[in-house]
């Protein structure tokens, strides 16, 4: 059987990459950033901020900032989520400083239905209020994690992500996080860290990029 994945970039030319199983997979993989700039001007914006995509294809961010430990988050947070959720500060200067406020936050902050580690780390918060720990590794790459949206979740946090070989001691090493959505609709998203960085995903029906349709292969 023949088997490949194809992943195709919206920022970059088209390539192809040799699968490690004999499945026959086809998945697109949208890539997105998250942050950028460097150690002198770290960016606090999503590019692109708006993406549209359809129920077959994944989006996968990455954080492109140049030369320090500078976490981003992609959390998605339904409106009407009746979630406290604690705000985390960053020190630049003083990671433990980051680590420190993040406890401290919590121990304050007792009405907080999200715990900080739901922040931190890969996490989903279900309709019904349940709580999910995604794996940390568990995408493609293996660099991130992976999570199929049903579209009812109130809160669907990538967890910190760094930039590649920036991690802290103590963090889980993440560097990305993919998503791939089953219903139509505007998802919005932001930053724990910035709230000054937010965007949204509009999911279109199935369509058939490149002449493939998805949906036959699938089967
Ligand atoms: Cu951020």
């Amino acid at each position: 059987m023949i088997s490949f994945i194809f992943i195709f970039s919206i920022l970059g030319q088209p390539e192809f990459q040799s699968p490690a199983n004999a499945q026959f997979i086809l998945s697109i993989v949208y890539n997105a950033d998250a942050g950028g700039g460097n150690a002198t001007i770290p960016l606090n914006v999503y590019h692109p901020d708006e993406i549209t995509t359809n129920q077959s294809a994944n989006i996968k961010w990455q954080n492109p900032t140049l030369g320090i430990q500078y976490p981003h988050t992609v959390t998605f947070i339904r409106a009407d989520n009746n979630l406290t959720i604690p705000k985390i500060s960053f020190n630049l200067s003083n990671h433990s400083s980051l680590i420190d406020s993040k406890f401290q936050n919590a121990q304050n902050d007792k009405a907080a239905a999200v715990d900080v580690n739901a922040e931190i780390l890969p996490t989903v918060i279900s309709a019904n209020g349940s709580i999910t720990y995604l794996d940390p590794y568990g995408n493609l790459g293996g660099d991130g994690a992976q999570y199929n949206f049903t579209g009812t979740e109130k809160y669907v946090n990538s967890g910190f992500i760094w930039p590649e070989g920036h991690v802290p001691k103590g963090f889980a090493n993440i560097t990305s996080f993919t998503v791939q959505f089953e219903k139509q609709g505007v998802y919005h998203f932001q930053c724990l860290i910035h709230p000054e960085m937010s965007g949204n995903v509009t999911v279109t029906p199935p369509n058939a990029p490149m002449g493939i349709s998805i949906s036959d292969f699938g089967k």
